[in-house]
């Protein structure tokens, strides 16, 4: 099977965010079958957005990979990855150790409930498209438009890059995750 460009949102605010992506971008270069990891951008730290109040900031990063397993394999391999780090769904947009989500696969465009392509709720987010900017600022979202025109309809507001940019192959040294919470952006 020929490989597929595809781009993983990763996000955590449970139980040392810190450590929670770095293993996920581990896990993904070295757990999946028959996959590469191409590149990882460097993380931000954002406000939640929706979900419950209180909840703490996210540590977000995205990650690119050449894969030539199916878009259901690979989603069923994320959802795998997301369990050996403790995940437990327990409320729609509740605090958790890790999510990954499935943002594109190839062009393919699909909708259905257990997986939508591209991720439905990409376009609207800056906690996705800041740093799948950093690593693919020429990207095409099939059905929404270039990532470029996406961005100036969405401010990066409550979110700050934590590594340095245009570095994104490379593992930058660990920051430490900063304490002080933003005040919670509205749903
Ligand atoms: N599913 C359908 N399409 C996809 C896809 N493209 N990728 C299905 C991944 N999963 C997909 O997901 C719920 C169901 O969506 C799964 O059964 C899967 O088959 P989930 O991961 O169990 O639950 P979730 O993550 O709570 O739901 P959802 O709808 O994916 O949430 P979102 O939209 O990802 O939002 N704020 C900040 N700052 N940073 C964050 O990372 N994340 C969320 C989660 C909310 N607020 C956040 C953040
Ligand atoms: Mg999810």
């Amino acid at each position: 099977m020929p490989l597929v460009r595809a781009y993983i949102s990763i996000g955590s605010n449970l139980n040392n965010p810190v450590d929670q992506v770095e293993q996920a971008f581990h896990a993904l270069a070295n757990n999946l079958p028959a996959s590469q990891l191409a590149a990882r951008s460097p993380r931000y730290r954002t406000a939640p957005a929706g979900g419950p109040t209180g909840q703490p900031d996210y540590l977000n990063a995205v990650a690119a990979l050449e894969t030539a397993l199916t878009a259901d394999a690979l989603l069923a391999a994320l959802q795998a990855i997301e369990t050996a780090q403790g995940r437990v769904r327990a409320e729609r947009w509740g605090p958790r150790t890790l999510d990954l989500d499935l943002l594109l696969y190839g062009s393919i465009t699909r909708n259905d409930p257990w997986l939508t392509l591209p991720h439905p709720r990409l376009h609207q987010r800056a906690f996705v498209l800041y740093p799948l900017n950093d690593i693919a600022p020429e990207l095409m979202i099939p059905g929404q438009g270039p990532l470029a025109a996406l961005l100036k309809n969405c401010p990066p507001l409550n979110m700050t890059c934590l590594d340095i940019k245009n570095e994104p192959a490379t593992i930058t040294p660990l920051n430490p995750f900063p304490v002080e919470p933003f005040s919670n952006l509205p749903p």
